[in-house]
């Protein structure tokens, strides 16, 4: 199918101004749950809401009945929702810029913008402000003085995270650096290149690119560079570097140097800038001052063409870049006590996939086949529960036992790859958990998972999170802290109880592989295996091509010093198994 190719945010964007026409003008309860409800099922996607209409999979999305059905493909087609233009005819169309803001919903932005005749998306958010530094709204009915100043507030606040300068993510600046890998490649004059500083650390997000390159004609690289087409402005030249904007916003560093002392120039360009100032004291102590350029021990400079040299000359093992937090490592380092990481190598199975069950792309047997060629020994289903709620319990029921037949088939049509089934059910707020103990326990294995009310107090979250611990046929905490990477910040548990529960009540704590979420965020993966916590990495995919990312959760992983002796899915099947059945 074509259609307009929208993004899940502008998706989900318009629904929310939809519902908010609907809620002042004041229809059917029922009708306002079931569409914020599939407001929060949809905003949660990570799969294209787009593809799955152009698939003409939007019908399979549980808890998206025919009504949001319709208007979705309503909007896919046509990019308009008729109902939607009807009903907002008579309403100030200001009022829907400030639905974003905090305390600001439907009815209220109505009143607002009826009151001070907001009539205009783009100046309602500055002639609102000026009502309220004017005092205006506090005389509006149902508002009051501390209104006011919480609406002022809520409207600075906004306008801060728009100027905020986000940090992208590592798919993103991974294809943008191989954009310019193999752009500079073509320059024959370029020997050594290779992007340094928070991509080389593997920080969760980045903020701007270095990429040091070695060479012996520093002149005709730095040209070639110049000439890259995605350049949009120039910052900075010099004989050695040069600083550019891309037409992307993003920022590109550039450093050259010789081949025989590059080693120095990527460790300095790879940072932290901590880590390198921690080094730099110790070095001192021992007479070295360190630079880009190499090490110098009284006046003379040595130059090393290799990372792996350099840290050898101070007397350190080699200090793997995503460790150099500017923390402990130097210290440990030179007590020769660093762990060995995790590899991708050391992996053997998956445990958090989604499948076309829920809002995967994929069948069963194509994750099956997909791990398979990954060289996996076993993965685990693990699909969002289905809705007792939305579905009643008999068709919940037949989906599960269903689904446990065909995973019961595929264990018996091959035996490369073992199946687990599982579900990822989530932990309500309530502090129950989505499926009962009768499902739970035919399952091999249960993930449960924060997916809704974020912003609880510590006190409340905490037992949320211990109180799911409680159940005896819980397994793993998927995405423990409920982080997505510039959208919305983790919960926030006392985490030395949720860590002391999980190691005491062998619960298993997710390091979700998302980029997006990356969670266990990196600092607390230390502290949860300092503490003795069992942790597994997990794609969490929604499609085949997802099961790659992996990777990014064993990068996450090494950031928090994690070593393979951590993390239970490198573990053999049988000794896995076992693992699960300790609880
Ligand atoms: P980012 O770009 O914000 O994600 O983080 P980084 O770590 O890539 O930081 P960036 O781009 O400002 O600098 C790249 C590396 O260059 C940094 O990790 C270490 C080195 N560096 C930059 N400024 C300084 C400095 O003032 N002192 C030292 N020792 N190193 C620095
Ligand atoms: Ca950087
Ligand atoms: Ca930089």
């Amino acid at each position: 199918m074509e259609g307009k190719n929208l993004s899940n945010k502008e998706v989900v964007t318009t629904l929310k101004e939809i519902l908010a026409a609907l809620e002042v003008k004041g229809v059917n309860p029922f009708r306002i749950r079931a569409y914020q409800n599939a407001i929060s099922i949809l905003d949660n996607l990570t799969v294209s809401i787009f593809d799955l209409w152009q698939n003409k999979r939007l019908g399979e999305i549980p808890g998206i009945g025919v009504g949001i059905e319709s208007h979705l493909n309503e909007l896919f087609s046509s990019g308009k929702v008729e109902e939607f233009e009807q009903v907002k005819q008579d309403l100030p169309e200001g009022m829907f810029s400030l639905l974003g803001l905090r305390g600001v919903g439907a009815k209220r932005a109505f009143k607002l913008a009826a009151a001070f005749k907001l009539n205009d998306r783009e100046t309602a958010l500055d002639k609102l402000k000026e009502n309220a530094e004017k005092e205006k709204i506090q005389i509006l009915e149902g508002f009051g003085e501390k209104m006011e100043k919480s609406i002022l507030e809520a409207i600075e606040e906004q306008k801060m995270t728009k100027n905020f300068k986000v940090r992208f993510l590592l798919p993103q600046a991974e294809q943008i650096v191989s954009r310019i890998v193999s752009y500079m490649q073509k320059c024959k004059d370029v020997e050594k290149i290779e992007a340094a500083g928070s991509f080389r650390r593997r920080n969760a997000t980045i903020g701007d690119l270095d990429i040091p390159i070695s060479t012996n004609n520093p002149e005709k690289v730095l040209k070639h560079f110049l000439k890259f087409p995605e350049i949009g402005d120039v910052i900075a030249t010099g004989d050695k570097k040069a600083s550019v904007v891309l037409k992307n916003d993003v920022q590109v560093d550039i450093r050259v140097s010789t081949p025989q002392a590059y080693g120095a120039m990527l460790q300095y360009f790879t940072g932290s800038k901590q880590h390198n100032i921690l080094l730099r004291n110790y070095a001192l102590n021992k007479g070295m001052s360190l630079s880009e350029y190499g090490i110098k021990i009284g006046d003379t400079l040595k130059e090393f063409s290799t990372e792996e040299d350099f840290y050898k000359e101070l007397g350190l093992p080699y200090i793997p870049p995503e460790i150099r937090h500017g923390n402990y490592e130097v210290e440990t380092a030179s007590k020769n006590k660093l762990p060995k990481l995790i590899e991708l190598k050391d992996i053997k199975g998956d445990l958090h996939m989604h499948t076309t069950a829920s809002d995967g792309v994929n069948t069963i047997e194509e994750m099956v086949q997909a791990a398979e060629s990954l060289g996996y020994e076993y993965i685990g289903i693990s699909d969002h529960a289905p809705s007792i709620q939305s579905r009643g319990l008999g068709t919940v029921l037949k989906m599960v036992s269903d689904a446990r037949k065909k995973i019961d088939e595929l264990n018996q049509s091959q035996d490369k790859v073992k199946v687990l089934f599982g579900y990822e059910v989530s932990i309500l707020v309530d502090n129950s958990l989505g499926l009962p103990d009768d499902i739970l326990k035919n399952l091999d294995f249960v993930i449960v998972g924060v997916h809704t009310a974020f912003n609880q107090d510590k006190k409340t979250v905490t037992e949320r999170i211990l109180t799911a611990m409680e159940n005896p046929y819980v397994n793993i905490i998927s995405h423990p802290s409920g982080r997505m990477l510039n959208e919305r910040d983790p919960i926030d548990p006392d985490w030395n109880k949720v860590f002391e529960a999980a190691r005491d009540k062998n619960i298993i704590l997710e390091i979700n592989g998302q980029p997006f979420r990356l969670d266990l965020p990196d600092d607390l993966i230390k502290t949860a295996i300092e503490c003795g916590v069992k942790l597994v990495i997990s794609s969490d995919a929604h499609s085949t091509d997802e099961l790659l990312f992996m990777r990014y959760g064993i990068e996450n992983a090494r950031r928090g010093w994690v070593s393979k002796e951590n993390i239970l899915n490198t573990l053999s099947y049988e000794k896995f198994v076992k693992e699960l059945k300790s609880r």
